[in-house]
């Protein structure tokens, strides 16, 4: 059977980017969409984007930042735009948060997570060390992925639109970033996970029987614009993340 499925993930409140991402779906006439989650968080537009969702059918699930919003209500969050996010969301966002499953299963070709199968909050394709961000070789992804038994397995949670064929056959995908190209992180090593493109990122999986496709996408959207929204909203890295891809100079 031939079937295509549109992967998407890391929205991150970037309206703009979304709406771009879905124009190109439609107009490939592509039925099934995958939504890795992190819908909502950062310095755009959560609840414009919760809109656009209610009216896009797709098979969604939770991503950390969809989490920390969930365990933030009704404290005082110290997370930048944390507060901001909240306020703006609906009730009607937040009961759509609530009720995302962690995992989700398609036509048992495809599995899908945010981060790693049993955590939201850890890279599956990549390695964080003090020396730098890499991708894990062939044996350590396999071990990583043994209890998973579709083909093709999706993560999103890094931003960098990555494809890996593994030696056992099995395909694992991450989409890239519908919202936010590039971003900081600060775990044990501060890194910069960096697209390198300020393009919304998507990807299309080609299914035709035991041959499979994977198709990167860059579209081009205003990120002028989104990034005029992001520093008028207070987040100056955001708006330099969203124009460039990549980490700027000043933080370096
Ligand atoms: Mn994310």
């Amino acid at each position: 059977m031939k079937k295509s499925y549109a992967v998407i993930s890391d929205i991150h409140g970037n309206l703009l980017a979304l709406l771009a991402v879905l124009k190109n779906i439609h107009a490939r006439q592509i039925e099934t969409i995958i939504n890795l989650g992190d819908h909502f968080f950062g310095a755009l537009e959560p609840e414009g984007v919760a809109q656009i969702l209610r009216e896009n059918p797709m098979l969604s699930i939770r991503g950390n930042t969809d989490r920390e919003i969930l365990e933030s209500l009704g404290k005082v969050s110290q997370k930048d735009q944390m507060e901001r996010v909240k306020a703006e969301l609906s009730p009607k966002s937040i009961k759509f948060l609530q009720q995302l499953p962690l995992t989700l299963t398609v036509d048992d070709l495809i599995f899908a997570c945010h981060g790693v199968p049993d955590n939201d909050n850890e890279y599956l394709l990549e390695k964080v060390t003090e020396k730098g961000v890499f991708v894990y070789n062939d044996e350590e992804l396999i071990e990583k992925t043994k209890g998973i038994s579709e083909r093709i397995i999706l993560c999103g949670h890094s931003h960098v639109s990555r494809v890996v064929y593994l030696s056992n056959d099995k395909i694992i995908l991450n989409p890239g970033s519908v919202g936010l190209p590039a971003y900081l992180g600060n775990g044990e090593h501060r890194f910069a996970m960096e697209s390198m493109t300020p393009h919304a990122k998507y990807a299309i999986i080609h299914a035709d029987g035991t041959s499979i496709s994977i198709e990167q996408v860059q579209c081009s959207y205003d990120w002028h614009k989104a990034s005029e929204a992001a520093k008028s909203n207070g987040s100056d890295t955001w708006a330099e993340f969203l124009l460039h891809g990549r980490m700027p100079k000043a933080l370096r």
